[in-house]
């Protein structure tokens, strides 16, 4: 897979997987169907090269030391800053901030911008399908400094209701955080929509692109949001390196939320002052490995574009909701139309826990997550304590689907 490939063309998952060398593994005796994506993607061997050879050949901090190794290292490091500046539809670098993945992103924007923005009276706005990571810190925030939560409700099909959207979005509304897609109900919400309400009663928006930026092509100024977090590894990148993009104003009138090394223009006994973006943002030594590798995902992503990977995973999605459905004892949760969704499914099977299904589909070498899924309100609201959870990506193929199928008929007739 080393040219660049057509766009329109449909994606040859077949020949992708071969650039992933954990998918040739076997698990249990049977060969692996990864199908937990929503929570962490597999990392071609481009991405797991870079990390090493940043390692074998150029490790150094970054930012300081003047010597060839320094160099290097910073400029790997800085180079993916650029990468993501242009990947998410061309913003300024100094605007994109570092941070060890989306649940650090949310909490910098809590602490600094929240913490000075957000006080008694005012309104945080949710959504009723947010994950923890961008639930808790405002929830935090909201019993420290007297403010409330509002939730934006979602309908039968898993889809945001915004009928009452100008009742809850409220003039005392001082920021609207969103999920970008769901990683329960795989649900695509119109954020613009929601963030174009907002802004016309002076709320600061945060999109939480954690499920979308791996799936789907994101401009944050098409968005019109202020602040969009996401995550290296779920888009085939290493663990521990995320991103929060911010406007530069916003950006700039906030304090640090961390303080160290890195982030500082002068100290003297008693006070200090800040470094310019993106640095005041990140104190102390990064992930720098994990950053210099992040860059090869993108490099792999672009080959096809994020367009067709989108289009692979809408014929996927269908493919393997229909698959499920036909079944007849299966009951899929979030929009049915595969247009209005992503690759996350969850689902019940009738009479069968979702703990013990997990374990019997790993035993017959498939991969999916049961549980709350780190969204434990919405788990509630969908009358459930847990549910099953089969998520793909661009190496994922309609035979793994019936793998899946398979292997849930088997479930039910051991369970049942
Ligand atoms: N927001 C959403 C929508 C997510 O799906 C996740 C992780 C996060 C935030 C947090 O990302 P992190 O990289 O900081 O951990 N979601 C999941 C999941 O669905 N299963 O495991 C992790």
């Amino acid at each position: 897979m080393q040219e660049a490939v057509n766009q329109q063309q449909v994606l040859d998952s077949a020949e992708i997987r071969k650039d992933f060398p954990i998918l040739e593994r076997s698990v249990q005796g049977k060969p692996l169907v990864y199908l937990d994506n929503a929570a962490t993607t597999q990392k071609p061997r481009s991405v797991i090269d870079a990390e090493a050879e940043y390692y074998l050949k150029h490790n150094a901090n970054v930012h300081r030391g003047i010597h060839t190794l320094a160099e290097e290292a910073t400029e790997a490091y800085e180079c993916t800053r650029d990468r993501i500046a242009s990947w998410i539809g061309g913003v300024a670098r100094e605007e994109v901030i570092f941070t060890r993945g989306t649940t650090e992103a949310i909490n910098l924007v809590a602490h600094s911008w929240g913490g000075a923005n957000i006080g008694k009276g005012d309104r945080i706005v949710l959504t009723q399908m947010e994950h923890h990571a961008n639930l808790v810190p405002w929830i935090q925030l909201a019993k420290k400094n007297g403010a409330e939560l509002a939730y934006l409700p979602i309908d039968g099909e898993g889809r945001l209701d915004l009928s009452s959207m100008d009742s809850i979005i409220t003039p005392n509304t001082k920021l609207v955080a969103i999920t970008q897609m769901s990683n329960v109900l795989g649900t695509i919400n119109p954020a613009a929509e929601v963030a174009a309400r907002a802004h016309s009663v002076g709320a600061v928006v945060l999109a939480d692109g954690a499920q979308s930026a791996p799936h789907m092509p994101v401009d944050v100024k098409v968005l019109g949001v202020d602040f969009f977090a996401f995550s290296g590894h779920k888009m085939l990148g290493p663990t521990g390196v995320g991103a929060l993009w911010g406007r530069r104003e916003l950006l700039e009138a906030m304090e640090p939320w961390q303080t160290g090394g890195e982030m500082i223009l002068l100290v003297k006994w008693d006070r200090a002052t800040w470094a310019e973006l993106p640095h005041k943002f990140e104190a102390g030594t990064p992930n720098i490995a994990g950053v210099a590798a992040w860059s090869k995902a993108f490099d792999y992503l672009d080959r096809f574009g994020m367009d067709a990977v989108r289009s692979h995973e809408v014929e996927w999605t269908r493919y393997t909701m229909n698959r499920l459905l036909g079944l007849g004892f299966v009951n899929i949760f979030g929009p049915k139309d595969v247009e209005e969704r992503g690759s996350a499914i969850s689902f019940e099977v009738e009479g069968v826990h979702p703990h013990d299904l997990a374990q019997f589909l790993d035993s017959r070498g498939v991969a999916v997550r049961a549980g709350h899924h780190c969204a434990q309100p919405l788990t509630k609201l969908l009358g459930q304590t847990s549910t099953t959870r089969a998520s793909g990506y661009l190496y994922n193929t309609t035979a793994e689907s019936d793998r899946l199928a398979e292997a849930l008929l088997e479930a039910k007739k051991y369970f049942g």
